[in-house]
């Protein structure tokens, strides 16, 4: 029984599809994403209906889920005269900003799948989880997309905010917790300027840091097994 934790895939349905060539993922292996599985590469929707499949497979919520959860039920709705109007200003920011944040490619798949599916879509969308910890290996791990952003050892987790889990970068010259691993996507390990491997995973002061770039022209998309600590790339 082995458990994998993946950076960001962003749309890179055929870098997914190698990695769990790879890793040659078993029913009873647990492989968790870290988010941000949609926009930017070619087939954000193609790799979602795969991981809806897979009962082993549990993706945790990143900021472009929450920009899709924003913006695809008001988009879902016919435009009429009246509805367009209804477009209010908190939806039209919502939209301006998933746009800048690689949104075509998500939409032109979600556009071809039939009112039922795109339901089914939004309804794991929904259920993604925001945060997960667990124990492999001998040691712990909290997984979460971006970090801990106004961190204390006693606040719980409830307290943090949406925009301190999805969006606000971790501080990877910090160690946050003493007994735990923190695991995250969102940031890509070539922005990491402790990192001495930029574009490889990153490990050091308490933090596993797997978002390779994937979805960007020199990016990888990596898995790491939390038992063996071997690491994977595609
Ligand atoms: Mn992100």
């Amino acid at each position: 029984m082995a458990t994998y934790v993946m950076g960001d895939v962003h749309g890179e349905y055929d870098k997914f599809m190698s990695l769990l060539e790879q890793i040659g993922l078993r029913e009873e292996d647990t492989l968790y994403l870290m988010g941000d599985v949609l926009d930017r590469g070619p087939h954000p929707i193609k790799l979602l209906l795969k991981l809806m499949e897979m009962p082993n497979a549990f993706c945790l919520l990143g900021n472009h889920e929450q920009m899709a959860l924003e913006c695809l039920p008001f988009l879902m709705q016919e435009i009429t005269e009246e509805s367009a109007r209804a477009f209010g200003e908190e939806e039209m920011k919502a939209l301006a900003s998933w746009l800048q944040n690689g949104c075509e490619t998500t939409l032109k798949e979600f556009r071809t799948l039939d009112r039922e599916m795109q339901e089914e879509v939004l309804e794991y969308l929904r259920d993604l989880l925001l945060y997960v910890e667990l124990n492999a290996g001998g040691a712990r791990y909290f997984l979460v997309h971006a970090g801990l952003n106004g961190f204390s050892p006693e606040k719980k987790i409830e307290d943090y905010s949406l925009f301190d889990l999805i969006w606000q970068r971790a501080d990877y010259g910090r160690r946050y917790f003493p007994d735990k691993i923190l695991v995250t996507g969102h940031t890509p390990t070539q922005t990491i300027a402790e990192n001495p491997e930029p574009g490889r995973i990153f490990r050091g002061n308490g933090h596993l840091a797997i978002d390779c770039g994937a979805g960007f022209p020199d990016g990888k998309l990596a898995t790491v097994c939390l038992e063996t600590g071997k690491e994977y790339y595609a």
